[in-house]
C-alpha cells in the first residue's frame, strides 16, 4: 500500500526545497484563509490630547517646512505602520494663520473633513475650496493641491488617504510643483455652484475623470439632509440608521475610485443591528456621544474623536443619549467592490 509520506521524510524533503526558493503549498500558513484576518484592532483616538500635540507641533515646525504638518493616527495593532486600518490612512493636519502647505500631487487619493477653523482653503484643479467645520473636501489622485490659511485662526482637519493600499500595490508617486501655490484658473467654490445640487448637470462640461467633479461637500447641506430625514421619521438602514453616501454627481457612485464617504445620524435611543463587511472604515464624530461595539469591544465616542473599524469586524452603533448623534466616515468600499471582494454578513448583536 502506498503510505503517506513519513513526517520525518517529509521534513527532510522540505529542507531540500529552500535552496531552490520553493515551498509546498500544503504546508503554507496564512495564505488560503477561510475568512479575512487583520492585525488592525478597533481603536479610538481622543481629540483633546492630539489637538494639544498638534498645536505644539505648530511651534516646532512650519507647514511649509513640514510640507504637511500632520500627526498620523497609527493603529496600535499594525506594528507602527502609518495606517488607521490595513488599507486606510488617517491623520490630523494643522495649518496656522497665514501659512501655506505647498502644492504637490501624488498617486494616493485624499479626503479632508474639517474639524476646526473657518475659511482656510484647499486649492485643487485650479479652484479654491473654502473650508468650514464639517465640510468634506476631495483631492483625488494626481490632482495638484495646496492648502492655505488667510484667516487669524488655526485650521485643523482630518485627512483620509488610501496610502496603505497605494504603497501596498507599490504604485506610490509623489511630486512637488515649481511654485508653492498652484495657479487658480476658476472662481472659488465654483464646482459647488455647478454640482452640489446634484440634479442639474452642466451639459457643456465633459468630465471624464474617475472622481467627483465636486471639490467640496458643505456641511450646511449635509446636516440639513440628515436632520430633515430625522424630522420626517425616516428609519434608514437597520445597521446604520439614517446614512447617506456622498456621491459623484455625474455617476451617482463613490466620490473617489478607492474611497467612499458617508454621513450618518443615529436617532436618540437607537441601537442598530450588527453586521460585518470586508470594508474597513475610519469614523469621525461630528455631534453627540455614543458607543460602537466592535468585535465585542465597546468604543465610547464623543465629538471630534476618531475611531477605526477593521475589515470584517462585527459592529453595531448605540446612541443611548436623548440627542441625535452624527458620524462622518470614510471607507475602502469602492476598492473592494471593484475587485469583487465586497462581502457583508448580518450578525447577532453583541450588546
Ligand atoms: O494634505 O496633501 O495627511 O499629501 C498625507 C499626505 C496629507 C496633503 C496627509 C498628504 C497630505
Amino acid at each position: 500500500m502506498a503510505a503517506k509520506s513519513e513526517p520525518a521524510s517529509m521534513d527532510r524533503f522540505i529542507e531540500t526545497l529552500s535552496p531552490l526558493h520553493i515551498y509546498p503549498l500544503w504546508r503554507q500558513k496564512g495564505l488560503l484563509l477561510r475568512k479575512p484576518e487583520t492585525k488592525a484592532i478597533p481603536f479610538l483616538w481622543r481629540y483633546a490630547p492630539i489637538r494639544e500635540r498638534l498645536i505644539e507641533a505648530g511651534r516646532l515646525i512650519s507647514a511649509e517646512e513640514a510640507q504637511r504638518r500632520v500627526l498620523i493616527l497609527k493603529n496600535p495593532g499594525l506594528d507602527g505602520k502609518p495606517a488607521a486600518t490595513s488599507r486606510l490612512y488617517a491623520g490630523l493636519q494643522l495649518v496656522l494663520p497665514h501659512e501655506i502647505a505647498p502644492a504637490h500631487y501624488h498617486s494616493a487619493s485624499a479626503i479632508r473633513f474639517v474639524i476646526e477653523g473657518q475659511g482656510a482653503f484647499t486649492a485643487v484643479d485650479g479652484e479654491r475650496a473654502l473650508m468650514e467645520p464639517g465640510d468634506l473636501v476631495l483631492t483625488a489622485a494626481w490632482a495638484v493641491h495646496d492648502h492655505g490659511n488667510d484667516t487669524d485662526e488655526p485650521m485643523i482637519w482630518l485627512d483620509g488617504l488610501d496610502l496603505p493600499l497605494v504603497t501596498g500595490l507599490e504604485c506610490s508617486f509623489f511630486n512637488e510643483i515649481d511654485t508653492p501655490t498652484q495657479k487658480l484658473t476658476r472662481p472659488d467654490d465654483v464646482s459647488e455652484r455647478l454640482y452640489a445640487h446634484g440634479q442639474l448637470r452642466p451639459t457643456w462640461v465633459h468630465w471624464t475623470k474617475n472622481y467627483s467633479p465636486l471639490a467640496k461637500y458643505s456641511w450646511i447641506q449635509t446636516e440639513s439632509i440628515l436632520i430633515d430625514a430625522l424630522n420626517d421619521g425616516v428609519a434608514g438602514s437597520p445597521t446604520d440608521g439614517i446614512i447617506f453616501e456622498y456621491s459623484n454627481p455625474i455617476t451617482g457612485g463613490a466620490v473617489l475610485p478607492t474611497m467612499a464617504c458617508f454621513a450618518q445620524l443615529l436617532a436618540p435611543g437607537l441601537h442598530t443591528e450588527a453586521h460585518r463587511h470586508t470594508t474597513s472604515a475610519v469614523y469621525h464624530v461630528v455631534q453627540g456621544s455614543g458607543t460602537t461595539i466592535i468585535d465585542g469591544k465597546p468604543i465610547h465616542w464623543q465629538p471630534r474623536d476618531t475611531f477605526a473599524l477593521p475589515g470584517w469586524a462585527v459592529h453595531e452603533h448605540v446612541n443611548s443619549s436623548s440627542e441625535p448623534a452624527i458620524l462622518f466616515s470614510f471607507t475602502d468600499d469602492p476598492t473592494l467592490r471593484a475587485l469583487g471582494f465586497y462581502q457583508e454578513r448580518f450578525e447577532k448583536r453583541q450588546g
